[in-house]
């Protein structure tokens, strides 16, 4: 699926609008957040559009994994020796950008069960 021009995610992946990126390979970019809710909470996104997590397990399994992966690698750039990852899907579920997003939260204790 091609970039959306209205999204917020695909103009940073096209570099029109700033962010602070801390990974990039050809099927994922990761950023911090705007508003971060830990020390470490970075946004891990597809660099193709689909609006949320289940769309894109459909359209491609393997960026999928490749945003897990990227997480990941992150984590242990980092020494996070715990960190959390959450795709909110649905407005109802906190979702504000429809741009499938993992977010990697770490580097303080995270409660459970989360609000
Ligand atoms: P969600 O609520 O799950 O859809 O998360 C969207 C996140 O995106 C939220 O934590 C704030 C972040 N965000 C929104 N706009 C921008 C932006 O322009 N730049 C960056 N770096 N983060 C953004």
């Amino acid at each position: 699926m091609a970039l959306d021009p209205t999204c917020i995610f695909c103009k940073i992946i096209q570099g029109d609008i700033p962010a602070d990126i801390v990974y990039r390979d050809e099927s994922v970019v990761a950023f911090n957040d705007l508003n971060p809710q830990a020390p470490t909470h970075v946004l891990v996104i597809p660099t193709i559009h689909t609006p949320n997590a289940s769309e894109l397990a459909k359209i491609s399994p393997t960026i999928l994994a490749a945003i897990f992966s990227a997480a990941s690698s992150i984590a242990g750039d980092r020494g996070l020796d715990g960190y959390r990852t959450v795709f909110n899907t649905g407005e109802s579920a906190g979702q504000s950008v429809f741009h499938a997003h993992l977010h990697l939260l770490g580097g303080r204790g995270l409660a459970w069960p989360p609000g």
